[in-house]
């Protein structure tokens, strides 16, 4: 869309974290950013130096020396924003910070509001819409998988893709467009069968993207694991010892546990969320032990990964059992056959040999709990993606793809109908809005200022 905005008003704000640090970094972005710094700046004229370099001085206000500072010069169109921006690094005390915002607002800038200065190189066609959200999830990610899909994300991931499957729609809506001018002469410019691969094409594409949301949004918010099993089974031995840490009590009395427990684990830069719950038995202690019960099975429900504990030594004819149960809830499992230091590997592995999704391990002792962590992280990768591929994590773009495959559908039904153009642009323009929605190519004001308050300011 590459609208160059013209805006008069400069912005200036603390880019790095408001408290006490070795540095801190004020930018100002905006026509006057070059003026309202060289006011500031007594050591040299800053008008007169090329873009891109660093300069060192004292920033004062009127005669008082603020601070000794570092000066990055960045003439737009090559910066950030795509304007004139200045990076001032000075000293990190939120006084000094304080101080020179003071004073380059008092020169003509202003503050500017939360993503203010993403939103601006949006507009100036320096990031689509969707890299420009990256760059919020960039800066909240938390574990190098959403550090990496946000970086490709940002970096253009799937934008491209959709613009130019978004550019060959527009060529047959005009195309369509054009018949309708002649509805009376019954003629055809666009071919038929051409569309209808390109339809093809743009949902296989929006397929794909709508089924790596689920995997993406594990990516961004962590996968919820039940370790769920009978009284004893030795599940808070394995919270511990997945934790490195004593944080749970173990006891060889069942129905230790009364209460769940939720720990986070970052294995292979997936972040885990681990549920310790109470025992499952056919007869409770006692109510508090009732109570632990259910709300174990109300987290086994919601988990998006469940570890059915069992000690091996014990009668094998339950797991089956539970696997079924599990399975018929559409649940993501792994069996994890416990105390093979007791019964010994051989024997465990002979007993439970016609088990697939089995893991063995003895949690007292530490053995192939590395095993365990591996197979968590197939399942929830399933083989099907890799981190640096195409991954959508974004609800807004998911929104809109679901919404662009159903006009989708609706052209396909029409096409296969035979449906004239007229009744067929409708739905075309339909799957033009979703996709223009998730790059930015269709916006509006609300949207935009909605999508930008949730950064910080400064970014
Ligand atoms: N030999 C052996 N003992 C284990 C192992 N894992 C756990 N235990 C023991 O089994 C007993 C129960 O362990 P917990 O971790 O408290 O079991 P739990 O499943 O949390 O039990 P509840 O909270 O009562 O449901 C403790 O005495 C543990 O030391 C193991 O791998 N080998
Ligand atoms: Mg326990």
């Amino acid at each position: 869309m590459n609208r160059i905005a013209d805006w008069d008003d400069t912005i200036v704000a603390l880019a790095t974290p408001p408290g006490i640090g070795a540095i801190g970094v004020i930018r100002l972005s905006g026509k006057k950013s070059f003026l309202v710094a060289n006011e500031l700046f007594s050591s040299k004229d800053l008008l007169l130096q090329p873009s891109h370099t660093v300069h060192v001085g004292f920033i004062k206000d009127e005669e008082n020396i603020l601070d000794e500072v570092v000066i990055t010069l960045f003439k737009g169109p090559r910066s950030y924003t795509g304007e004139d921006v200045i990076e001032i690094s000075c000293h990190g005390s939120p006084f000094i910070h304080e101080q020179i915002i003071g004073a380059c607002i008092r020169k003509g800038a202003r503050l500017a509001k939360p993503g203010e200065f993403t939103q601006r190189a949006f507009l100036n066609g320096k990031l689509d819409l969707a890299q420009a959200e990256a760059v919020a999830d960039l800066i909240a990610s938390n574990t190098e998988a959403s550090l990496r899909t946000a970086i490709h994300t940002m970096r253009g991931g799937f934008s491209e893709k959709l613009k130019e499957l978004r550019e060959r729609l527009i060529r047959f809506s005009a195309l369509i467009e054009l018949e309708l001018d002649f509805s009376q002469e019954d003629v055809e410019f666009a071919d038929r069968k051409q569309f209808y691969a390109l339809i093809n094409e743009i949902q296989q594409t929006t397929t794909r993207l709508i089924n790596s949301f689920k995997l993406g949004n594990v990516i961004k918010n962590g996968v919820s694991v039940a370790i769920i099993g009978r009284p004893n089974a030795g599940k808070s031995t394995l919270l511990n010892v997945l934790l490195n840490e004593d944080r749970a009590i173990v006891s060889e009395i069942p129905g230790t546990t009364r209460d769940t427990i939720e720990e986070v684990i970052n294995i292979d830069g997936i972040l885990f969320r681990l549920i310790d719950t109470a025992g499952i038995r056919q007869h409770a202690a006692d109510v508090i032990e009732t109570a632990g019960m259910a709300r174990s099975l109300e987290k086994m429900k919601k988990a998006d990964l469940v570890l059915y504990l069992f000690d091996v030594n014990d009668n094998s004819s339950e797991v089956g059992k539970i696997k079924s149960e599990i399975e018929s809830q559409d649940l993501n499992y792994l069996l994890v056959g416990n105390k093979i230091d007791l019964a010994g590997e051989a024997a465990a592995r002979a007993t439970f040999a016609q088990y697939d999704k089995l893991v063995f391990i003895s949690a007292k002792q530490g053995l192939h709990t590395e095993v365990l962590k591996e197979r968590m992280v197939d399942v929830v990768l399933q083989g099907r993606v890799q981190t640096e591929n195409t991954v959508v994590t974004n609800a807004r773009h998911y929104h809109a793809l679901k919404e662009t495959e159903k006009s989708l559908t609706d052209i396909r039904l029409g096409l296969d109908n035979n449906l004239p153009g007229d009744l067929l642009a409708p739905d075309i323009r339909r799957c033009l809005h979703y996709l223009g929605e998730i790059t930015g190519e269709v916006s509006n004001e609300d949207l935009l200022d909605y999508i930008f308050s949730k950064f910080c300011i400064g970014k």
